[in-house]
């Protein structure tokens, strides 16, 4: 059977149709297989057309005269079917719709509809086929009522044969590239309702006798290259509804006879070269919804029987040489929602009806508008507040204030108000303009500061207020406009300096703030800005270092230049070695009074004249030592007016019981650049002020001056700590690390025998305290608790998207501040050592029981940063049990993460959560947080998650609708 099959088909392709085997339905049958064999189905829409079927009649997309019981129609739209047509389908005699549109079709057209005599429909439109059609391709179409080649391929003449199609009805040959002169006959299809022959490359004229095609509703030739005039004729056809003949080269006046065209509700002239005016008739087409007329050359003022036009809800007549005012009888014009103007020679003040009708989209732009803008909104009606969203005035000669009104217009999402000559302040009003979207107002003479409001215009994208005479700061309130991706504010009198807040319009892309007043430095943060392609602050007063980042690393001078002050290797000027105030001290002079300095006297008067006078003594060698903060006195070390922040310090009392390190000089550098830490009094840190110990050393709290504490950390690792350049770049790196979960670095003291670290003080103790020494009956609810566990893998995410490991995890290195929120300490310290060894991490570090990830008794495994994430899910058990890592019973060794896993197992894991929360916590997160920390505990670090994942999790497993009070 298959045999015999194959063998038919293989005739049917060589010889086509001249094959007639039987004419019966196994002839669709096997025309339908062939026409399948040639194409491509990926989505397997055809799956049902089956050969061994005894009829095709059921099959996807095919339907069968209930009569002749042969196939009568073949829809196969949107099958996603690739290939090409082949001939298979003139074996389907009875067919009378064939429609393959939006496919992936490809080639030509095998066959003629001659072949196919009693098709009515033929739809290929949306695919892509190609080639010319054959000449004889319309030869006997006398059954064709509808053909749509739209969007295709298609090249070469239309044949004229199209003309013998007598009961054609709609044709659609759009979106081709069909070429040469419009088909002659076309107007002698005495059917004809629709033609669209649109987005061709026809050429020539519309051809004589359109007056006899009077079916004719829609007439489509746009974006062709037609020539001639518009045929006098076409106000014959009276039933014609639409009329495009945009984008072509038509020439000559608006034809009288259009007048007749009462039913025409779409007449689009946009672009070709029309001339004249628009005739008073023109209030005759009462039917018009949409009027372009734009891009031509008509001129003269337009009639006022424009305002017949009842129905019209589009009206473009931009690009043209209209003159005079427009006519007040608009109004009446009730639907009119777009009105486009633009680019015309148009006088008078803005039109009265602007701010009645309900319009939604008017370009008033480029005419010679005069008049009060505040005069014509005293006429806004609420029909206008609610419907007007797009408002472009611009490139006239407005004067008046900016109206305060205009910030009652809800929907306006673009405003433009540009090269006027507006006179006054920018209004607070704008703060009402939530969906606005594009605001300018550049070029015209306003003048007080940008107001603090701007930032309530929260969907602000693109902010153009150039060449004003705006004067003060840029608004913080900036911040808000989150979507803001073009700022430009250039040649006005702005002050103050640029707002660090800057850093949080992550969408910014164009900058300028060229040729204003701008003074301080870029904020650092800003390196943060990726999607920067310009930022120009030339001509100002900034000064200081660029941020770093991709973009300002490579930002071009002449967005720089006139900043005398700026520094950095792009303006060829070098800042100061450490940012923004190193301190360098000696701590084994014992010269103590300020007026011994050996310096040069002048400069020292400059440094005294800040008063910048410190030190921290400390006894290296013993181990609890006497750190010191005196006053002492300071010499200019430097040369370089640029380094005259660099201060040598001779030494303190404290230091004096080190004499075996008089040959070094210590090092004091403070990252803050706060000045007032340098003006400290003195201040002793004894043995009273032990914090704590850790793996890293002792710390100790002082208090600075300004009444801040400060926490200072001696290393006690320091006989492996590298190299004063490899320490100085470490720590360095790690006093670049903010986050509002990591304790930070302020600064760093350095001898070769001493080292400290000087941190931020939190106040609240740590978390092992607040576990399992919590006195009196005050321990953590379980709100505290959840705050801490998320705080805690933030602050890792945070570290980890820096590449740095911390490996020393443990409860008494989190300290919780007096919000409750979590510090991580001693973050990336083991980046100090000379080398992250396992034995080192593990024996003097790590040291701490229970917090170790197995793999680092593992020699064959790699430490990644999934250590930490081990160390994570123990806290997070530790923190919802309240008990320790690893506890000792009298004959009995408890592992917490062993045990809680042993009850999740026996189905009670909700029995291991702290006692002291009793009833007082959820279990819908409880639980939840118990099996992260048992995933993240995974033996294999490559079943834990990754830190940004955790918090996912978390943020997914905190309830939103907890009550908080219930639960504290
Ligand atoms: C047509 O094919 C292209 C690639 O050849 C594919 O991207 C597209 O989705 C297809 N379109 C349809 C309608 O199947
Ligand atoms: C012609 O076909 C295209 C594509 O299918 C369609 O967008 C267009 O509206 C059709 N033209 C007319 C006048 O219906
Ligand atoms: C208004 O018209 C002008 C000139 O035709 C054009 O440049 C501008 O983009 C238009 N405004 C809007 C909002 O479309
Ligand atoms: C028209 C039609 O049924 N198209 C289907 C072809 O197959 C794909 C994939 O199964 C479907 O998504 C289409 O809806």
């Amino acid at each position: 059977m298959r045999k015999l099959f194959d063998c038919v088909v293989f005739l049917l392709l060589i010889v086509g149709r001249t094959v007639s085997l039987n004419p019966s339905l196994n002839d669709d049958l096997l025309g339908l297989i062939v026409f399948k064999a040639d194409i491509q189905d990926p989505d397997n829409n055809l799956t049902s057309w089956n050969e061994d079927d005894n009829t095709p009649c059921n099959w996807k997309g095919v339907r069968c005269d209930p009569i002749s019981n042969r196939v009568s129609d073949l829809t196969l739209d949107g099958f996603g079917l690739s290939g090409r047509v082949g001939r298979g389908i003139l074996q389907l005699q009875f067919l009378r719709k064939l429609s393959f549109a939006k496919n992936n079709l490809t080639g030509g057209l095998p066959f003629n509809l001659a072949q196919l005599e009693n098709l009515r429909v033929i739809d290929l439109s949306e695919n892509r086929l190609m080639g010319p059609l054959p000449g004889n391709f319309f030869g006997q179409c006398r059954s064709l009522k509808l053909i749509s080649l739209a969007n295709n391929k298609f090249t070469g003449p239309v044949p004229d044969s199209l003309s013998s199609c007598s009961v054609l009805a709609t044709v659609n040959f759009s979106g081709n590239q069909f070429s040469g002169l419009l088909p002659s006959g076309i107007w002698s299809l005495q059917g004809l309702r629709s033609l669209d022959l649109s987005r061709n490359l026809f050429e020539g004229e519309i051809p004589k006798g359109i007056e006899s095609s009077n079916n004719l509703r829609e007439l489509h030739l746009g974006n062709n290259q037609l020539t001639g005039e518009i045929p006098d004729g076409i106000g014959n056809c009276l039933l014609l509804r639409s009329i495009d003949l945009s984008d072509n080269s038509f020439q000559g006046s608006l034809p009288s006879s259009l007048q007749m065209l009462s039913l025409c509700n779409n007449l689009n002239l946009h672009k070709n070269s029309l001339t004249g005016e628009v005739p008073e008739w023109i209030g005759e087409m009462k039917n018009l919804e949409s009027l372009d007329l734009s891009d031509n050359s008509f001129s003269g003022r337009l009639p006022t029987s424009v305002g017949n036009l009842r129905s019209i809800k589009l009206l473009k007549l931009s690009m043209n040489s209209f003159a005079g005012s427009l006519p007040e009888s608009i109004i009446n014009c009730v639907n009119l929602v777009v009105v486009d103007v633009s680019q015309n020679s148009l006088t008078g003040n803005l039109p009265t009806w602007l701010f009645k009708l309900g319009l939604q989209n008017v370009n008033f732009s480029e005419n010679k508008l005069i008049g009060d803008i505040g005069a014509s909104l005293k006429s806004l009606t609420d029909n206008s507040r609610q419907n007007l969203a797009v408002l472009d005035i611009s490139k006239n000669s407005l004067t008046g204030a900016v109206p305060l009104a205009l910030g009652d217009i809800s929907k306006l999402q673009y405003l433009n108000l540009s090269k006027n000559s507006l006179v006054g302040g920018i209004p607070d009003s704008i703060e009402g303009l939530k969906a606005l979207d594009v605001l300018d107002m550049s070029q015209n003479q306003l003048s007080g500061s940008i107001p603090l409001k701007i930032g309530e215009a929260v969907s602000l994208r693109d902010l153009r207020l150039e060449k004003n005479f705006l004067s003060g700061n840029i608004p913080i309130s900036i911040e808000k406009c989150t979507s803001l991706t073009s700022l430009i504010l250039s040649r006005n009198s702005l002050t103050g300096s640029i707002p660090a807040a800057f850093a949080k319009l992550t969408n910014l892309q164009t900058v300028d703030l060229s040729f204003n007043k701008l003074t301080g430095t870029l904020p650092r943060q800003m390196a943060n800005l990726d999607h920067l392609i310009a930022f120009n602050i030339s001509h100002n007063q900034v000064q200081g270092e660029l941020p770093g980042g991709a973009f300002f690393n490579t930002i071009p001078p002449s967005s720089l230049y006139g900043n005398p002050a700026l520094c950095g290797a792009l303006v060829n000027k070098s800042c100061p070695a450490v940012l923004p105030k190193p301190l360098v001290l000696d701590p084994n002079s014992s010269d103590s009074t300020p007026d011994s300095s050996p310096a040069n006297p002048s400069h020292r008067k400059k440094i005294l004249s800040i008063s910048a006078l410190i030190a921290i003594g400390a006894a290296a060698t013993i181990i609890i030592g006497v750190i010191a903060i005196t006053v002492l006195n300071l010499r200019v070390r430097s040369a370089t007016p640029h380094s005259a922040s660099a201060f040598t310090l001779a030494g303190g009392d404290g230091f004096s019981s080190s004499p075996t390190t008089d040959a070094n000089s210590g090092k004091l550098v403070m990252f803050s650049g706060d000045p007032d830490f340098s003006t400290e009094a003195p201040a002793l840190l004894n043995k009273d002020c032990e914090l704590g110990r850790g793996g890293f050393g002792a710390v100790y709290q002082t208090v600075l001056r300004d009444g801040r504490s400060v926490a200072i950390k001696k290393l006690t690792v320091s006989s492996l700590v590298k190299s004063q350049e490899d320490f100085e770049r470490e720590v360095k790196k790690l006093g670049k690390i903010h986050h509002r979960n990591l304790v930070a670095i302020e600064g760093y003291y350095w001898t070769p025998s001493l080292q400290l670290l000087i941190y931020e003080f939190v106040s609240g103790g740590n978390l092992y305290k607040h576990l399992h020494e919590g006195s009196g009956g005050k321990f953590l609810s379980w709100n505290e608790r959840f705050t801490i566990i998320l705080g805690i893998a933030k602050s890792l995410a945070h570290l980890h998207q820096m590449n740095i490991i911390h490996y020393n995890l443990k409860s008494s290195n989190i300290l919780i501040d007096s919000s409750g929120e979590p510090k991580v300490a001693d973050s990336g310290l083991a980046r100090l050592l000379p080398m992250v060894d396992r034995y080192v991490l593990s024996s003097k570090i790590q040291s701490a029981l229970g917090y170790m990830a197995p793999e680092f008794g593992c020699k064959t495994v790699k430490i990644t940063e999934k250590c930490d994430v081990y160390g994570f899910g123990i806290l997070a058990l530790e923190v919802v049990t309240g008990r320790r890592p690893v506890e000792y019973m009298e004959d009995d060794v408890v592992v917490l993460c062993d045990m809680v896993r042993g009850a999740l197992e026996e189905g009670r894991v909700e029995e291991c959560v702290d006692e002291r929360l009793k009833d007082k916590f959820s279990p819908d997160e409880a639980i939840p947080v118990m099996k992260l920390g048992l995933i993240c505990t995974s033996q294999v670090p490559s079943n834990r998650p990754d830190m940004a994942e955790v918090i996912n999790i978390l943020e997914l497993i905190r309830c939103p609708s907890r009550g908080q009070d219930e639960l504290v």
